[in-house]
């Protein structure tokens, strides 16, 4: 259960951007990505199986790590890298299980009492947020903002944390300064389909400055 985290996140997004998750993560990948999580609250499971496994090919290929966004049984029938669980998803035990030690698991917290019951569990990363307002996630929860981020880092040890929700370009370094190993993204990302690799490019020279 150890693995590298990159210090930004990539989340894909077929609305957002209007190009297949394949498309998304070749982009992603050559502005610099090499962790990446494929999200899909729409397609049919059926598409979004044929869907994730182009990308996987196309993560492959290019050393670069593919985790799925809450479909265990897809990660499981791929054998991609990991998968990102939510609260209501599977719980993590149960997905440790049946991935195994290798597999990168990573859960969804909102608030610090979610954060520190995840810090009891087998994962490899926490995230958290909504640090800022997001229109991309439906029903988000509250704002949390960077102070509780500063109380999760404090809280949850040496466990790698993402940070997620809202974060941008312009305040990205605020959030790595509050205590995140990473900042995961998706509309500052992925939202204009012309830009994405320069996007990510952009990301990356900040978060490593
Ligand atoms: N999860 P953007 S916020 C997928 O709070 C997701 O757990 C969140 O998109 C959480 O970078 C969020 O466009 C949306 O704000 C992130």
């Amino acid at each position: 259960m150890s693995f590298n985290l990159p210090k930004v996140y990539p989340i894909t997004d077929t609305r957002l951007s209007g190009l297949s998750h394949a498309e998304q993560v070749t982009r992603l990948i050559h502005g610099g990505a090499t962790l990446i999580q494929i999200r899909d609250k729409y397609a049919a499971h059926c598409e979004f199986y044929h869907q994730t496994e182009a990308a996987f090919q196309v993560a492959r290929n290019h050393n670069a790590k593919l985790i799925i966004n809450d479909r265990v049984d897809i990660a499981l029938a791929l054998k991609v890298d990991g998968v990102h669980l939510g609260q209501s998803d599977l719980p993590v035990e149960a997905a440790r299980r049946l991935l195994g030690e290798d597999a990168i698991i990573g859960f969804s917290t909102h608030n610090i009492t979610q954060a520190k019951l995840a810090a009891t569990m087998p994962l490899d990363y926490i995230a958290f947020g909504p640090i800022f307002q997001t229109s991309t996630k439906e029903n988000p929860d509250p704002v949390a903002g960077l102070a509780a981020l500063r109380e999760v880092r404090a809280s949850i040890g040496s466990l790698p944390l993402v940070a997620i929700g809202g974060i941008d370009l312009f305040n990205a370094a605020k959030v790595l300064g509050a205590g995140a190993d990473a900042l995961a993204t998706i509309s500052e990302l992925v939202a204009g389909r012309v830009e994405i690799e320069e996007n990510m490019r952009k990301m990356l020279t900040l978060a490593s400055s």
